[in-house]
């Protein structure tokens, strides 16, 4: 079974991630992966940290002449700002980051060792992982894209800038909606036998399993609940160039559990960043007397970066659904099962 790990810290020495359950044969392009991890880091609204960093993957194991070895694949992500022993003590929680959470259910006396590991720089560890699982789903024709939806309600990208800058300048943060969409998934993946078979529960479990996400949809998602059932429900047809095919895409290309052959539509909800350079009321862990919240360096708005971390998250999701599928060891064993599946349901 594909799976991954994650571990590092904010400020730690790097990011660590280990891919288990890669097929053989697989070419991978570490520029490919550069590519994916600058991409996380670009859009409007991002913090200072940015400029410092220039991420970059080294491959530690899994690969021989740039090709998978079905062996684990350790990615490695350097950290240039590594300053966690140097860095001072956090002592007032920040509403709506993990600080307080954290702290009393870890027995910690200092705020810091909290934020380190629950910051969102972990999420280059899932853009890197995310960025091998794309090239797999690239051999099967599967392209995984995102866009930025809204942005503190605001749709026109022009508004969306004016709507970040006016959030800077108010020394606060904004949130907004993203859309992520894979193309070219062919029928299947995914099933409705067990809850954790579920496509649609494995894609809302790894999309929120990013920092800030707050809700998560599928297709018409909360919009269904708006109107009758013969006005949502994709009508099926069949013609004998495109087999059975929809005509309509409500359901974003998940019919109970399984990916139906149409395009996978999710979107997200992704909060304003907790830390507010105006902050909020909080209370001073260790006097307990009521004080303002921790200001740190941090981001104005990351709802397009969180839109390329969901990418990859979906990527993994959506690889390890097609392995489950179509075998595991070696990529042309894989396309050989994808061509012969396809001509039997076609
Ligand atoms: C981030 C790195 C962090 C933050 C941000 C995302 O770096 P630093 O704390 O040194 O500025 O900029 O983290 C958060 C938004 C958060 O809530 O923790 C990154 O690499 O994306």
């Amino acid at each position: 079974m594909l799976r991954h790990l994650t571990a590092g810290e904010s400020h730690g020495r790097a990011l660590v991630s280990i891919l288990d359950g890669m097929p053989a044969g697989l070419k991978v392009d570490e520029g490919f992966i550069n590519h994916e991890l600058k991409r996380r880091q670009s859009g409007f609204g991002r913090g200072a940290r940015m400029k410092i960093e220039h991420d970059k993957a080294k491959i530690l194991s899994g690969l021989k002449n740039n090709r998978t070895l079905g062996s684990p694949i350790t990615l490695l992500v350097e950290n240039k700002d590594w300053s966690i022993e140097k860095l001072h003590k956090v002592m007032s929680p920040r509403p709506g980051h993990a600080d307080l959470a954290g702290f009393l259910k870890y027995g910690f006396s200092d705020i810091r060792e909290v934020l380190e590991r629950a910051s969102a720089r972990s999420t280059a560890s899932t853009v890197a992982v995310g960025a091998v699982c794309k090239q797999l789903l690239n051999e099967l024709k599967i392209k995984i894209s995102s866009r930025m939806v809204s942005v503190g309600g605001e749709m026109d990208e022009t508004e969306i800038k004016n709507k970040i800058i006016e959030a800077r300048t108010l020394n606060d943060t904004v949130g907004g909606i993203f859309e992520v969409q894979a193309k070219g998934v062919p029928v299947g993946l995914g099933s409705y036998v067990q809850p954790d078979s579920r496509l649609d529960s494995r894609l809302a479990a790894a999309i929120m399993s990013i920092p800030g996400i707050k809700s998560f949809e599928i297709g018409l998602g909360f919009r269904y609940g708006d109107k009758f059932g013969s006005e949502v429900h994709d009508p099926i047809y069949y013609s004998k160039q495109k087999g059975y095919f929809h005509k309509t895409n409500n359901c974003g290309g998940i019919e109970g559990g399984i990916s139906n052959g149409e395009d996978i539509i999710l979107r997200a909800c992704m909060k304003p960043i907790s830390t507010l350079m105006n902050p909020l009321d909080s209370v001073n862990v260790s006097t307990r007397k009521i004080s303002k919240a921790a200001t740190e360096r941090s981001d104005i708005c990351v709802v397009e970066a969180a839109g390329v971390v969901a990418e990859a998250a979906a990527a993994f999701v959506l690889a390890q659904a097609l392995l489950e599928k179509f075998g595991s060891d070696s990529l042309s064993d894989i396309k050989e099962a994808v061509k012969i599946y396809l001509k039997r349901i076609s």
